[in-house]
Parts: C-alpha cells; sequence; structure tokens
C-alpha cells in the first residue's frame, strides 16, 4: 500500500499559499526538467491571474521519498471560505500559513476554526520573513492566543511550527537556522500529518469535494477515496444527500501529478481521485460499494449571507453589446453555477428576475463577471444581507472587521464605523506605527465602507473582514451619503458639458460615452441626486483653439467597476452589465416618477 499524506494549504488572502505551493512541487522534483513553471501556477484560471488571487480550490500531488502528498491549495478570501470548509473534510492535516508581519487576521481566525473543529492539527508556518517588519515571535504568540480562544485540545496546542519565506524557498525549524530549501517543511508533512484512516479492504467509500468537466467524459468528481478501492470499468452507486442512489460504471479515472492528470487503472483507501462515469455526480456525492452502500455525512457549508437580484436589461441600450441577453439564458446559466458553486443559492422571482445568494460581494461579483465573459448581458441591483427569524427574533449576519490605519486616521475610522453600528473589541498599535482595531460589524454596515474608508484614510487604510455569525437585528444602518449626478437625455455625452459638470462632483463618463436618461453619470459632491445634461454645449470647435482638448481640461472620470459599483449602488439604483460596459442606472428612468417616489418614501417615514 502506498504511503500516502493529505493536507490542505489555508490561510487569510495573500499570506503565500499559492507561492508556497509552487516551491513545494518544484522542491519535490515533481517537474520534469524541461517543464517550465509559472509563477502561482495553481491559480489557473483567467481572473485568478489577473487578480493573483485564488477563488477556486485545487489539488495536485507530489512524491517526496516513498510518500505520495496530496496537497489542495484554498482560495483566502473571505468570500470562498465555502470552498476551505469542506476541503477540510477531504485531508488529514493543514498548513496554516500566517503572514510574519500582518499576523493573525479575520480569515486566518475563520480557516482556523474549522480547521480544529475538524480535530486537525494545524503545522503553522510563519512566513514571509523576509519581509521588513516581520516580527515572527508575535505572529508566533498571535497563533497561539487564537488557539486557545478557539478551545483546542492539548495536541493541537502543541503544533509544530516553521519560519519560512514561500517565495524565496525556504522553510526552517528556527529563525537562526540556515535558509536553504524546504526540506524541512517537508519533514515537518511526513512526520506530524496522520496517516489516513482507512483500508483498501473495506468496502468502498468516497466522497466528492470538487467539480470538474471535460468534453469526452462530461462531468468528473474529484474525490477523496474513504475506504476500499475503485477501479476504472466497475460498477458503484452514487449516493446523493437526499438518501437517491444511481449506478454506474466508472468510465475514466483520473491521477494527479503535480500539474499533470494521468490516466490510472484503480486507487485506494486515502488517496484523491477524479472519477468520471456518474452523469450527475454532485459536490457531497458518496461513491459507494453497490452491494454495501454506506454514504458519508453530507457536506455541511454555511449558508450564504449577502444576496442580490439579477435580471434582464431593459434599459434603452439593451442587446446591443451581449449574446446572452433573455431571462431563459440567464437561468440556465445560473442552474449550471449552483451545480458545482454549493455555497450559492439561486431562486427565480419571476418577472425575468433571480435571487442570487452568496458569501460575499466578491463571489458574486466573479460570477458576475464570468458571464459578461461569456457575452452575458443583466443587471444586478443592491446586495442585500440575508436575514433570518430565530425563536422569532430577526436576525443579521455579522462581520469579524480589522482594520490598520496610520495613526493619524484612528478617530475617522471609529467615528465612521460607529455610525455604521461596529462595536469595537480591540486596539492594538503595531511595532510599524500603525494602529490595529478590531471590530464586530452587522454585514450590512459594510456594503459601500470600503470606499469611503480608502478616501477618509487617503489610500492608506487596510481593511480585512470575514463571517463571524448570525445576531439579532440592529435596527438602521447608515450608507452612502453623496447622491447621483443623473442624466436628463438621450445620446452622446459632450465634452463641453461633461467639463462644466466637473464642478458638481465625480463622473464616471467620458465624452462619446452613450448615456441615457436615467443613466448615472457621476457622484454628486453633495447628498441628494441631480438630474444634469451631459449632452449639451458648445461645438468644440466654439473652445479655444490649438489643440481643443487642452482648452477642456477634464479630469479622468472615475472607472466604475462591476464591485465598485455593487459597493456605490443605492437601493433605487441597478447596475448594467454587458461584456463591453458597466453602467449604473435608476431602477426608474423618468424623472418625474422618480420625484414622486421620493415623495412617498419621505412621507411613508
Ligand atoms: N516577501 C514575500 N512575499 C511573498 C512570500 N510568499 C508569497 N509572497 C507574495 O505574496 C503575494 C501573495 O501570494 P499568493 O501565493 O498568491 O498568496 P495566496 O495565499 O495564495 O493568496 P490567495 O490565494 O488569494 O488567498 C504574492 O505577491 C507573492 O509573491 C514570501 O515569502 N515573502
Ligand atoms: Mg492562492
Amino acid at each position: 500500500m502506498q504511503k500516502i499524506k493529505n493536507i490542505a494549504v489555508i490561510a487569510h488572502v495573500d499570506h503565500g499559499k499559492t507561492t508556497l505551493v509552487d516551491q513545494l512541487l518544484q522542491q519535490s522534483g515533481t517537474y520534469a526538467d524541461h517543464q517550465e513553471v509559472q509563477e502561482r501556477a495553481m491559480d489557473s484560471n483567467d481572473i485568478e491571474k489577473e487578480r493573483g488571487i485564488t477563488i477556486l480550490s485545487k489539488n495536485t500531488a507530489i512524491t517526496y521519498g516513498d510518500h505520495k502528498i496530496n496537497i489542495i491549495d484554498t482560495p483566502g478570501h473571505a468570500d470562498f471560505g465555502g470552498e476551505v470548509e469542506r476541503v477540510l473534510k477531504m485531508v488529514d492535516g493543514v498548513l496554516l500559513l500566517v503572514d510574519a508581519q500582518e499576523g493573525v487576521m479575520p480569515q486566518t481566525k475563520f480557516v482556523l476554526k474549522k480547521a480544529i473543529g475538524f480535530g486537525l492539527i494545524p503545522v503553522v508556518v510563519i512566513n514571509k520573513i523576509d519581509k521588513d517588519g516581520s516580527d515572527p515571535e508575535r505572529v508566533l504568540d498571535e497563533v497561539f492566543d487564537l488557539l486557545v480562544a478557539l478551545d483546542a485540545n492539548e495536541d493541537q496546542l502543541e503544533f509544530p511550527v516553521l519560519y519560512a519565506a514561500a517565495r524565496d524557498g525556504y522553510a526552517k525549524w528556527e529563525m537562526e537556522d540556515e535558509s536553504k530549501d524546504m526540506i524541512p517543511l517537508f519533514d515537518a508533512i511526513i512526520e506530524k500529518v496522520p496517516y489516513p484512516v482507512g483500508s483498501p479492504e473495506n468496502d468502498t467509500q468516497a466522497q466528492v469535494f470538487t467539480l470538474d468537466s471535460d468534453n469526452f467524459v462530461g462531468r468528473i468528481g474529484i474525490t477523496r477515496i474513504f475506504n476500499g478501492k475503485v477501479k476504472k470499468g466497475d460498477e458503484y452507486l452514487l449516493v446523493k444527500a437526499d438518501g437517491s442512489k444511481t449506478k454506474s460504471r466508472i468510465s475514466k479515472l483520473i491521477g494527479f501529478k503535480g500539474l499533470d492528470r494521468i490516466e490510472i487503472s484503480e486507487a485506494e483507501a486515502g488517496d484523491i481521485v477524479a472519477i468520471a462515469g456518474f452523469s450527475d455526480i454532485d459536490v457531497g456525492d458518496s461513491i459507494c460499494d453497490k452491494s454495501n452502500p454506506v454514504a458519508l455525512d453530507p457536506m455541511h457549508v454555511e449558508e450564504p449571507t449577502l444576496s442580490v437580484i439579477m435580471s434582464v436589461n431593459n434599459g434603452p441600450l439593451a442587446g446591443q453589446e451581449g449574446k446572452h441577453v433573455t431571462s431563459n439564458k440567464i437561468q440556465e446559466r445560473l442552474e449550471k453555477e449552483m451545480e458545482t458553486n454549493i455555497a450559492m443559492r439561486m431562486e427565480p422571482m419571476g418577472d425575468a428576475s433571480f435571487k442570487v445568494s452568496g458569501r460575499g460581494e466578491l463571489q458574486i461579483g466573479i460570477l458576475a463577471e464570468n458571464m459578461r465573459r461569456e457575452g452575458f448581458e443583466f443587471m444586478l441591483a443592491r446586495p442585500e444581507v440575508v436575514t433570518k427569524e430565530e425563536n422569532g427574533v430577526k436576525m443579521e449576519p455579522f462581520e469579524h472587521l480589522v482594520v490598520d490605519v496610520p495613526e493619524e486616521f484612528q478617530g475617522v475610522a471609529i467615528e465612521k464605523l460607529g455610525k455604521r453600528k461596529a462595536n469595537m473589541t480591540l486596539l492594538t498599535p503595531m511595532p510599524d506605527g500603525t494602529i490595529r482595531l478590531e471590530f464586530e460589524i452587522p454585514a450590512r454596515g459594510l456594503i459601500g465602507f470600503r470606499n469611503e474608508f480608502l478616501t477618509d484614510t487617503k489610500g492608506e487604510g487596510i481593511m480585512n473582514h470575514s463571517y463571524l455569525e448570525y445576531r439579532a437585528y440592529t435596527g438602521v444602518v447608515v450608507s452612502r451619503t453623496p447622491g447621483a449626478l443623473v442624466s436628463m437625455d438621450d445620446g452622446e455625452a459632450v465634452a463641453f458639458s461633461i467639463f462644466n459638470l466637473q464642478s458638481r462632483g465625480v463622473m464616471f463618463i467620458s465624452p462619446q460615452e452613450k448615456v441615457y436618461s436615467g443613466m448615472v453619470i457621476g457622484e454628486s459632491a453633495r447628498p441628494g441626486d441631480l438630474d444634469v445634461n451631459p449632452l449639451k454645449g458648445k461645438a468644440l470647435t466654439n473652445m479655444r483653439t490649438s489643440g481643443t482638448d487642452e482648452a477642456v481640461k477634464l479630469v479622468t472620470p472615475r472607472k466604475i467597476t462591476l464591485e465598485s459599483a455593487m459597493e456605490w449602488i443605492e437601493e433605487d439604483e441597478l447596475i448594467e452589465i454587458t461584456p463591453e460596459s458597466v453602467r449604473i442606472r435608476k431602477k426608474s428612468l423618468d424623472a418625474n416618477e422618480r420625484k414622486r417616489n421620493a415623495r412617498n418614501k419621505k412621507n411613508s417615514k
């Protein structure tokens, strides 16, 4: 029987997980000499590469001595916490990375809490010790305190610790040791991570934790085998969470080796393999012996906390840029997404709109971004938190928030967060002179906060948050104060009028951009919306000559991105998303109707 170790690499966002996996791949000699190794090789999809973040967890396998090590790289961003949760069930150990300067951050807590809950003993890797301002000793104390706070047992409190610079390719047991290679970390994995339990002699039991697809064989389930064997060509029962069973033959069995996938004929308890042949295979399903099917516990993933209404684009520019624009197409696409993405939900709302729920704005934003790249066109409304009722009490999600600010901005950060119903739990002066403030805040209070925070701290503040728990609803939370500059006409924006409007606020559009009545073309400097005309104006030729462009000095417009728009918009606004554009508009395009609505709202208060 092969000696196997199964580990997941977990951490807060950007603490160096994918970079560490690069080095483990490289230094285990898994690559052939001629193979060119890309930086952050596991971040293989387009959006991951562009943004430098991991979105989907992915697995690889390396050989170290006589061991096979299956490694799952997980995403660190809080919105993808659901991915991490289900991966942890598949492994026997975790590498917990913590940035030697930043220390324990919100998502460090979230993932470690889950790992402790599964009874795993973390191998703690204090990473980026090369950084100026790194303070491994302090960070180690923080990790220890966190484990105590999480009620870790004695074995878990005796976690092994290594110091590393993943980017530079070394890990070591003591800070004083020579910085050489990853061998100490390989050894730690072999020594400290337990072998898989379960036996190849038992009846087969395996569970799917990720889905993949292949044009030739269809749906593929990436699966951890807990007991028995799986053989290509043999029949097994697929047992779903609801207990339903279907019998099928494994048409293809795929093993992992570095970044390659290889066809294999058999695999046994302890290993992680990809299985094809079950057309309706899903995350959480069990693959069992056909005569003695004993399903594994279905997977628990925490419920979505944020939802947004997605609807068919019905604006005046609808259908001009997108390929898929109908509600049928959108529904089909969303249904496909929900099959693989178990942390998300979708509910048709009638009238060509759908409620899409997930863990946060980024998760929903990435889905929307993928859709627009595939040629979809649609609208999104303002994200709303998912509330629920417990014993007759309305509950809402709370987040754990950490902000790091230069001392002079401490006051404004505390004041603004206070208005958003945040409760400060900790204030720590950091060695680099900044202040770390920790809060518990209703998730609602965070919607649209990032923008304001960056402005208030002149771009120097850093904020991080992750899901905490549901608590009693806290009442009204303030949102955006500045109003919108709203176009009152259809056509192409004129430089001269944009020039004149600049004093009213921050523009979102450039000359010649298509606009329509009811479209938001800028942020007003004052509260309250303002209807303006971006089409009016002298023709450019009337301006001073010799480089007309210079004569009309236009400030660069603020670029509207999908995510910045999700943060910015109010209840009565929508984001229009097409493969080419992201526009913000009023829900009601008619100025008179908007006035009426505003009046009614005021009266009803
Ligand atoms: N100085 C320094 N930088 C590092 C080190 N390891 C990684 N980085 C950098 O940290 C950044 C984030 O690295 P990633 O490996 O993408 O981090 P990650 O934890 O996988 O991030 P997510 O998957 O998005 O959560 C990159 O710019 C790396 O080059 C290190 O040891 N020292
Ligand atoms: Mg990563």
